[in-house]
């Protein structure tokens, strides 16, 4: 297509296929490998069914994660029990590898508030729409880390539309002043909405921002499971402020109510579906010979009976009702509010409004 502002070179040159000489990839056993891949194909068949789940009127608007599972389940793996993470929307990825059940990320994306509630004794907190509020939030806990002297860290999770916005600058320079234990993980996955990356930076990456704050840095190959975990464990054991930028891309739309062919070509696309991280990382483990293909089969029939389950127990719990939107937001909603919370009632009572 002409005129497409390609970015088939955003990806750092990787070389091997994937990195096999990675300290995670030596520490972990045969069947941990092999599990690893589970993850990473259950994500993929996750977000598949979230997205046809949408468009059968299940769920309400949903941001697919494809392409970014790498990014994700790999830095999750490499945190702690007692780690604060910080997700923005499409994290969906780094909840399943922390444990968030899977019901509760349905939840989430159906509208219903018990979806952002970690179970107890998780410090992952709910998913932030804002872009980039939840970086000043992260920095806030990985004060209080500091100050308690605990065994942690805090983790943001944002993209590389974030750092246009003042809460990523502001974050960034209170870490580096007061030297917190903070790690800043973007995925560049090239895109914030319809904008690429060099329509909104002057700097070539988001790592070159680094210095300005005098924090480390770290650019990985977001694609590259094994190579993203060394990167993030490195980063953790540091206890130190630090930028890291995972190169990647989401191969599907930015949410399902966008149309991605509006602003990015299927050239663009066609390279970026080559270097699949998962894709990538199932064929080091043929290569490796660890993969049992009818083992993969069965494990992909139950993963599909658990996702229809977990939507069928969804499904079955009382509807949000649109005056639930008023909850949680104030202790005491101000008349005018509440005033609208009542009226929000009588729409569904006299069935102007369908739940
Ligand atoms: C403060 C704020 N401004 C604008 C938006 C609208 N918005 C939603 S997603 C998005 C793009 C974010 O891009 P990026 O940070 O790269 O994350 P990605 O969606 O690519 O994962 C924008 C501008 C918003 N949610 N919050
Ligand atoms: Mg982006």
């Amino acid at each position: 297509m002409a005129g497409c502002p390609m970015l088939i070179n955003h990806l750092l040159p990787c070389g091997a296929l994937t990195n096999t000489g990675s300290a995670f990839w030596q520490m972990i056993s045969q069947q941990e490998k092999i599990k690893l891949l589970h993850f990473m194909r259950f994500v993929r068949l996750f977000d598949r069914r979230m997205v046809l789940w949408q468009r059968q009127g299940k769920i309400g608007t949903y941001a697919p994660v494809e392409g970014q599972e790498a990014s994700q389940i790999g830095s999750a793996l490499a945190l702690n029990k007692l780690d604060w993470i910080f997700p923005s929307y499409r994290e969906q990825g780094v909840a399943f590898t922390l444990g968030i059940p899977t019901t509760s990320i349905i939840q989430y994306w159906s509208g219903h508030i018990e979806g952002c509630k970690p179970p107890i004794g998780y410090r992952y907190v709910p998913p932030t729409v804002p872009i980039a509020t939840q970086l000043p939030h992260a920095v806030g806990a990985a004060w209080s880390i500091k100050k308690r002297k605990e065994d942690a860290i805090a983790i943001a999770y944002f993209g590389d539309g974030a750092t246009s916005e003042g809460d990523f600058h502001e974050a960034l320079n209170f870490a580096g002043v007061f030297h917190l234990p903070v790690l800043f993980f973007c995925q560049n996955n090239g895109y914030a909405i319809s904008v690429p990356f060099e329509k909104q930076s002057a700097t070539k990456s988001v790592v070159d921002r680094a210095k300005a704050y005098e924090i480390d840095e770290y650019q990985v190959d977001g694609n590259d499971i094994l190579a993203v975990y060394d990167v993030i464990k490195n980063a953790r054991k540091k206890k130190r402020p630090a930028l890291i930028e995972a190169m990647t891309y989401r191969t599907g739309a930015h949410t399902t109510a966008d149309d991605a062919s509006r602003y990015r070509c299927e050239e663009e696309v066609r390279v970026w579906l080559n270097r699949d991280p998962l894709y990538r990382y199932e064929q080091l483990c043929i290569k490796e010979g660890l993969l049992d293909e009818e083992q993969l089969t069965k494990e992909d029939e139950k993963m599909a009976i658990h996702l229809d389950q977990s939507m069928k127990e969804v499904e079955q719990k009382t509807p949000n009702l649109p005056s639930g939107l008023f909850n949680h937001v104030y202790y005491q909603l101000p008349n005018w509010l509440e005033k609208q919370q009542e009226e929000a009632s009588e729409d569904v009572n006299n069935g102007s409004v369908h739940c």
